[in-house]
Parts: C-alpha cells; sequence; structure tokens
C-alpha cells in the first residue's frame, strides 16, 4: 500500500520549483482521454499527447487540431480552479494543465516530479510519455523522470479530474467545497543515483532517540548512514542492510529539551548517506494514554482545540496555504484562542500547516478523508484509503507536533464499516506506531430522567486509543440548548474523550438580543456557553476541537445566512471574530491556568 517512491522532506530537497504561470483549459466531455465512441486513446497518440500544435504543424501545415492548449489561458499554480475564472467556479470535472520549462543540465543526479497535492486524480504526461497517474486530492505523490526529461523546452502535461464517485475517498456528499485541480507545489526533486528515500527519527518512550532510514537506488545495500543532531552533538551511525534499510538509536542526551505547545524546540537533523543528505527540523517529544488521561511528555494534557479546514482567510479561498496563510490561521488558534491544539480536518493538510504546528506549538488531529458514507464493503476503496493514509503519514512522521491519526469522520456503523476501521486502525499503526490512533464518531442518544443522556457505544471503540465524538445537541435535533449542560455522558472503555466538533452557524455582525433566533451571533454565544458548560461535567473529557475556526464555503450551505458558506467558524471568512470566539478564548484561558 506505500507508494513507489516516499521521498521524505520532498517540499524541501534541492529541486526546482515548477510552480507559477500555467496554462489550463476546461474539458467537460473528457474529450482529450475519449475519442468521439468513448474509446480510450492510445496514450501515446491521444489528445493529451497534443504537446505542441505548431511543432506537428511545422511537419504538416494541414493538420487537423481542434485543440491547442499552448494557446490555453495562464493561471498559477498552486491552487484550485474556483479562481481562475467565473466560467470555473462550480466546474467538477477534467482540467488539463500545461507548463513547459527548461529542466538544469543533465548530469548523473536522478531527477523526480514531485507533486504537493492534486484534487482528485491526476495523469502526468512528459515529453509525449505518460508518467504516471495518481488517486486522492490531499497527499503527495513522486514519479522518476531522470530518463525523460530534457534540458530546453520540456512539456509537462496534467489532466486533474476532480470528480468523485461512490468509489472515492472522499464520495460525493461532503459538507466542503471540491476544490479542484493543482492546490499545493509541483517541484522537480534532484537526488543522487542512491537517496534517502524515507526517514522516521523520533524520541521513544524509554528515552533514546531513534531513526529508522530507507536507502533507494543501486547502492542501497551497505551504505554507510549517519544520522546528525550537531545542537545535542549527537550522531548515529550504521550501515544498511540488503533492502537498504538501517535502524539506529541513541539514550537522549540530558540536555534535550522536550517539544511541546509551550516550548516548541526543533533541532537540525541531518541524514547522510553515500552523496546524499537530508535535512530536517525535529522536535522530539512524547505522546501516550494512560487510563482516561493523554500524557504529553509524561504529563497529563488537555488539549484546547478547534477543528480547521485547510482554506485560507479571504471572500474568495482557493485552497492556497502559503507560510503566511498557515501562520495567520494557527497563530489565531494559539494566540487569539489560547489553545494548543488543531484537529486538521477532514483530510490531510498541506505540509506547510503541519511544519508550521511543529514552528508555532499546536499539538495535531491528522486525518483521511473516511467521510460519511465511503464505500466499505470495497477492497479497492480501502486500498485507495490506506495508500492515501500511508502517503500522510509517511509525509508527516518527522512532525512533533501531530498526536493522532484519524481514520474517518462519522461514519455509519455497520459490519462493512467495522472491518474497514479496523483495518484502517491497523494499518496506521503499523506504519508508525509512536502515535494515538482515533476517529470523530456519533454517539447514542436518549432521554432518561427527563434528561439527555449519551453513551459511546460504537464498536470500533476497542481499536481507538482515544475516543473523539462530534456533538451538536442544542443545533441539529430537538434538544434545546438550556438542557444541554445537564447531558450525563457514559462511556465504558476508561478512555479519554475529545469532543471533537460541536457548534452552530451565526453570521458575524447579525444579532437578534430579543429573541437569540438561529444563525444570530447571540445564539451561537449560547451554544457554546450550553456546550461548555456540558464538558466540564463530563470526568473523561481530556479536550474538544469546536466546528470551526473560521467560516468555509460548502455548496451544501445555501440558506440566507449562508450563501454558499458553512458559518459555524468562530471568525468570518475574512477573519472577524464573532462574539464566541471570546466565549472560547476565556475558557480556554482558564483551563490554561488550572493547568
Ligand atoms: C459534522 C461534520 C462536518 C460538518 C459539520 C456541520 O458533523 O463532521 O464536516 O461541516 O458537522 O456543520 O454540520
Amino acid at each position: 500500500m506505500t507508494p513507489q517512491y516516499i521521498l521524505v522532506n520532498g517540499d524541501l530537497r534541492t529541486g526546482v520549483s515548477l510552480s507559477g504561470p500555467w496554462h489550463w483549459s476546461l474539458d467537460p466531455y473528457r474529450d482529450g482521454l475519449y475519442d468521439f465512441h468513448g474509446k480510450p486513446y492510445d496514450p501515446t497518440k491521444g489528445r493529451a499527447m497534443d504537446i505542441s500544435v505548431a511543432d506537428a504543424m511545422a511537419k504538416n501545415p494541414n493538420a487537423l487540431f481542434e485543440h491547442d492548449i499552448h494557446r490555453a489561458p495562464v493561471t498559477q499554480v498552486p491552487g484550485s480552479w474556483i479562481g481562475y475564472d467565473p466560467e470555473t467556479r462550480h466546474y467538477d470535472g477534467l482540467m488539463w494543465y500545461l507548463k513547459t520549462f527548461d529542466a538544469p543540465a543533465r548530469s548523473a543526479k536522478r531527477v523526480f516530479l514531485r507533486f504537493g497535492a492534486a484534487d482528485y486524480r491526476a495523469d502526468v504526461y512528459l515529453n509525449g510519455q505518460k508518467v504516471g497517474s495518481h488517486e486522492g486530492g490531499f497527499t503527495p505523490f513522486s514519479f522518476e523522470v531522470t530518463d525523460i526529461l530534457r534540458e530546453k523546452g520540456n512539456n509537462l502535461i496534467v489532466a486533474v479530474d476532480s470528480k468523485r464517485s461512490a468509489d472515492t475517498v472522499p464520495p460525493t456528499i461532503t459538507d466542503w467545497e471540491t476544490y479542484g485541480g493543482i492546490t499545493r507545489d509541483v517541484r522537480l526533486v534532484i537526488t543522487p543515483q542512491t537517496f534517502v528515500d524515507d526517514d522516521f527519527i523520533r524520541l521513544t518512550k524509554d528515552g533514546r532517540i531513534a531513526a529508522d532510514v530507507a536507502l533507494e537506488g543501486a547502492g542501497k545495500a551497505g551504505t554507510a548512514v549517519e544520522v546528525a543532531i550537531p545542537a545535542l552533538k549527537l550522531t548515529l551511525k550504521g550501515t544498511t542492510d540488503a533492502q537498504g534499510r538501517v535502524s539506529l538509536s541513541a539514550a537522549a542526551p540530558k540536555s534535550l529539551k522536550r517539544w511541546s505547545p509551550d516550548t516548541p524546540v526543533l533541532y537540525d537533523v541531518t541524514v547522510k548517506a553515500g552523496e546524499d543528505t537530508v535535512s530536517d527540523r525535529i522536535g522530539f517529544r512524547t505522546i501516550e494514554v494512560r487510563g482516561a488521561d493523554i500524557l504529553l511528555n509524561g504529563e497529563p494534557i488537555y488539549l484546547r482545540g478547534i477543528s480547521l479546514h485547510e482554506e485560507e482567510f479571504g471572500t474568495s479561498p482557493q485552497r492556497i496555504i502559503t507560510q503566511s496563510a498557515a501562520r495567520a490561521l494557527l497563530g489565531e488558534i494559539k494566540y487569539g484562542l489560547n489553545g494548543n491544539y488543531v484537529r486538521l480536518s477532514h483530510y490531510p493538510h498541506s505540509e506547510v500547516m503541519t511544519r508550521m504546528a511543529d514552528e508555532i506549538g499546536l499539538l495535531v488531529w491528522s486525518e483521511v478523508p473516511v467521510y460519511w458514507t465511503v464505500k466499505f464493503d470495497s477492497p479497492t476503496v480501502l486500498k485507495a484509503a490506506q495508500r492515501m493514509q500511508a502517503e500522510n503519514i509517511l509525509r508527516d512522521r518527522n512532525r512533533a507536533s501531530i498526536i493522532i491519526w484519524s481514520i474517518g469522520n462519522e461514519t455509519p456503523v455497520s459490519d462493512a464499516r467495522n472491518s474497514f476501521y479496523t483495518a484502517m486502525a491497523q494499518h496506521a499503526r503499523a506504519i508508525d506506531g509512536t502515535r494515538l490512533v482515533s476517529a470523530a464518531l456519533l454517539s447514542h442518544r436518549q432521554i432518561v430522567d427527563g434528561r439527555i443522556d449519551i453513551t459511546i457505544d460504537d464498536p470500533i471503540v476497542p481499536e481507538l486509543d482515544v475516543l473523539a465524538v462530534n456533538t451538536y445537541n442544542g443545533w441539529y435535533g430537538n434538544d434545546k440548548i438550556e438542557d444541554v449542560p445537564n447531558t450525563v455522558w457514559h462511556s465504558a472503555s476508561g478512555k479519554p474523550l475529545l469532543l471533537s466538533e460541536f457548534g452552530a452557524d451565526a453570521q458575524y455582525g447579525h444579532f437578534d438580543s430579543e429573541h437569540h433566533s438561529r444563525f444570530s451571533e447571540d445564539y451561537q454565544v449560547d451554544f457554546y456557553n450550553g456546550t461548555l458548560a456540558m464538558a466540564d461535567k463530563i470526568p473523561f473529557l481530556r479536550g474538544m476541537s469546536p466546528w470551526i475556526l473560521k467560516d468555509f464555503r460548502s455548496p451544501r450551505r445555501q440558506t440566507t445566512w449562508q450563501e454558499g458558506w458553512n458559518r459555524k467558524g468562530l471568525v468570518s471568512e475574512t477573519g472577524q471574530r464573532k462574539r464566541a470566539f471570546f466565549v472560547l478564548s476565556d475558557y480556554y484561558k482558564k483551563k490554561a491556568a488550572e493547568e
């Protein structure tokens, strides 16, 4: 299930950025892939290969072309096409992209083409050859192009198809905008013939710094590997086995400062193997569960968080997460809300975001888009979900901020779903046994003795380290928010619980002090006060990530107050704080003071 190449730190390795101006061309009938009777083109002759109409016409001035992507309009990659043009605002389908570029002079090095993400499916052609395909809108993928690349005038064509179906992850209906396109950076990554494909460097629970390193290439076996952390005066040395792997460890030096939200210390770490060197900035901390407690560096911690979609502030987000966009979003959580935690929902966010969480000091819940009604009885869908999970975990295993791998959100219980989730939980642990596994669950509500009574009885509970429940009593359903504080919660497992979601829509600036009606800021304040009062009475609660930091686009939301936006944000789409923001911020300030 793991990708062919991991190219750990591919975003930082030596290379050439291909971000910037690209041509784009709509293809609603998928005409570039299939002929007029629906027969797939031979990929070496089909329209995807219409690399240069000018070249073809130079050979045959009479050649017939009805499409010339070289003349198509130009946009900036990365960024979703929803912002290219009014015509593309609601487009959901196939889009062609073209980038022409010169490459570094050919050398003894290997070259990989790395995409940070393309949503949802991508077929990639370079200089007339198909180099590969990828499914999944939120994780990186790379193809080797060493022998296809030329020094001058490369033509890179990418067909990105945003269309989802019952067989995709996520499927068609989600409560967020699709954001089709090449949404993260594209780079040529240059490596020696044998290179460090993967490294996993961490602090173990028994106080050692451990490194697992995997090389790729003809010389991967029997190569000397050195992992150095100069600030700790620590160097781990070893030699790879026949598979190109080596595992090294040593007692952590006394001088090690452990990473935490209060002390987000990152160390420069380099991994050297043969001619290759990769560098990273890594924090060292431990995370575990003891009874109903979550322990960070051995100490109980309460997660003061909020959920976040990958959308920058602004009236027309295009999912362009730059360092400054990530800093603004995460900074609002850490400094505005007094938070120490963020749920990156409902899919892997950009590595820019997870690196920023390491840097500014926020704990992270990282999720794969197994959302609502995935086809749980399909082995192909499970394979696709596990591949996304592997790509996410392998990209981010060295981020100290990430403490929880979530295997999905609000999925309906069935035997097929339970087996699917069990396989996902086992797969996460097989790739990274050092973090906690969770899922955002639904719970069982009834009225007992006139009170709301909630039981966490999802059959998947035994597979999870931390329980998480989305709860909307007082917004969805018939419960009144006045009754929510007296809710009684039951969980037989003895495990820690997070409220992974709760929230109420409010239009920024809309007040109704008389009736506190829905969509008013007054009602959102009541909802937060009621739910936080409930939270205080749950003995096994160890944190929360209310829904959500900022208003986000959702085609499902088309009322007068929403106009295509889910308005459960504590800040508006442009970043104005609603009143409930201050309710949560004060609550977290008190919580932090209690620690
Ligand atoms: C949920 C979902 C989230 C929705 C939210 C809502 O339970 O997990 O994706 O956006 O509720 O606003 O209804």
